[in-house]
This record gives structure tokens, sequence and C-alpha cells, in this order.
């Protein structure tokens, strides 16, 4: 078994489930190395395709290119191609294992439309993620899809790690309580209750978060001294397919086995 059924009951209840992958045996020292070298690597490059903090237009991003920080990474795109250490990472047959236990019914896909980045956080200019859910912006048959996120340096609150709200990828939440940006609204009445249950999450070097596309999270800038990294890819069960002529849709999934 990949999962105990304590680790499956978790993720099912709670939306969201944290291993040790070095400690796991899913990678070893050298190969999370290797990962962490090329994200500096990478970002020091800074190849397109990658999105800029100034273009989220989120909380404390600089407002222009012309900015001090202008200029500053918040996502280089494309990762399952970046690198082949991040290309081994998307495809490995533990986290795939991992993936088949959590759904999977009908095999794994690798969507390269949606994350399949390297998030960055810059410790000068960095930006506040309001509360959402990755599912916003995405359009499936059905809304099940779980991302892996690999810490590849520690996260903590504060250098921006993420918050999640246990348990809220089973509610039912009326449009009328996000905002146009399908964030939360923080000064909805009903939120703030909901809100304070949110928990901080701490990951070490190493540590891989999965969590479901209906998880309630959101996450601080970096207030550290160095650039916080995160591998994050995300994928759904064979049976559920991208709707057609959606961006979801925009890249061939890679069918993966267990
Ligand atoms: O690292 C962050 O600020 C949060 C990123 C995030 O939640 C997202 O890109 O969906």
């Amino acid at each position: 078994m990949p999962l105990t059924p304590d680790e499956i009951a978790h993720f099912e209840t709670q939306g969201y489930l944290i291993l040790n992958a070095t400690e796991r045996g899913f990678i070893d020292a050298a190969q999370l190395m290797r990962m962490q070298q090329a994200a500096e690597q990478q970002l020091a490059e800074a190849r397109q395709p990658l999105e800029l903090e100034t273009s989220t237009g989120y909380p404390s991003a600089p407002d222009s290119l012309q900015a001090p920080g202008g200029d500053t990474v918040r996502r280089l795109l494309g990762a399952h191609g970046r690198h082949r250490s991040w290309q081994a990472w998307a495809t490995n047959k533990a986290v795939v294992q991992c993936l088949g236990a959590l759904f999977g019914a009908d095999g794994v896909v690798l969507n390269r439309v949606h994350h399949n980045c390297l998030m960055t956080k810059n410790p000068r200019f960095s930006s506040a993620t309001g509360w959402h859910q990755d599912i916003r912006y995405w359009a499936f048959e059905a809304p099940e899809l779980v991302s892996v996120w690999l810490a590849l340096g520690n996260e903590h609150s504060n250098n921006g790690a993420l918050r999640v709200v246990p348990g809220s990828h089973r509610l039912q939440l009326d449009a009328e309580r996000f905002d146009d940006r399908l964030f939360l609204d923080p000064d909805h009445p009903q939120n703030a209750t909901l809100l304070a249950q949110a928990v901080d999450l701490t990951l070490a070097a190493g540590e891989v978060l999965f969590f479901h596309c209906k998880l309630l999270h959101s996450a601080a800038p970096n207030h550290s001294g160095q650039t916080k990294y995160s591998l994050v890819y995300t994928y759904h069960d064979g049976g559920n397919a991208p709707l057609p002529g959606s961006r979801s849709a925009a890249l061939s999934g890679i069918a993966l086995t267990g």
C-alpha cells in the first residue's frame, strides 16, 4: 500500500496530506539536491514561459514592470519540460501510486496546463495570495484534481508558506462569498467564521503536500531573507476529462501508470 488507511482518511476528510518524500524513499537526498539546484539555475535564467509578480495583481506585488522589483518572477511555467530532475519528479512512480490511492480508478493523468510550475517567492518583492480554491479557473467534468506541492526548501509562516482551511474541499460555498476574481471575500460575515479554522502549514525541504483542488488556501508574502522554491504539479483521474475548448484542455495530459 503506498498510503496507509489513516493517510487516505486524512486526505479525504481534511483535503490535504503531508508526506516526507525522502524519508518515504520517493526520492533520495541527491535527487532533491538536483531539483533544488535546478530551481536556482532556472530562476537565474528566467526563461519564458513565466509569470511575474506584477502580473498577479495581488496585494503588495510591484505595480508595474518599471517599479522596483517589477521584473520579479513568481512562477516558472512548464516545469515538466524544463529540467530532467523535475520531469522525473512529475512522473515519480511512488507519487503516482499515492495519487492512485487517492483517486485514479481510471489511471492518473498529469495536467500540463495547471500549476506545472516552480513557485518562487522572492524575499524583497512578493505578494500575498488571498483565500481561494484552485478549481476556480479550471474546467473539468468533475472538480476532482489533486496538486502535489514539493517544498524544495523549508516553508513556514515567515516565508509565505500555505495556510489551509481543513475540510473546506467538502463545503458548498455560494458564489456570493467570493469576489469577482474568485477570492473568498474577507468582508463577508460567514467567511470570518470559516477562516478562524485555518491552519498554517509548515513544510521541511523534501516534504510533499497533496491537496484537493477545492481546498481553501492562501499565503502571505515572504518575509525571510531567502527565496522560497516549491515545485507544483496537478493530476486528475483518467476518467475526468478537461472540458473541450477550455483552457484546461489546451495541452494534452500525460497518462501515468502507478
Ligand atoms: O504561494 C502562494 O502564495 C500561493 C500559491 C497558490 O495558492 C496558487 O498559485 O494557487
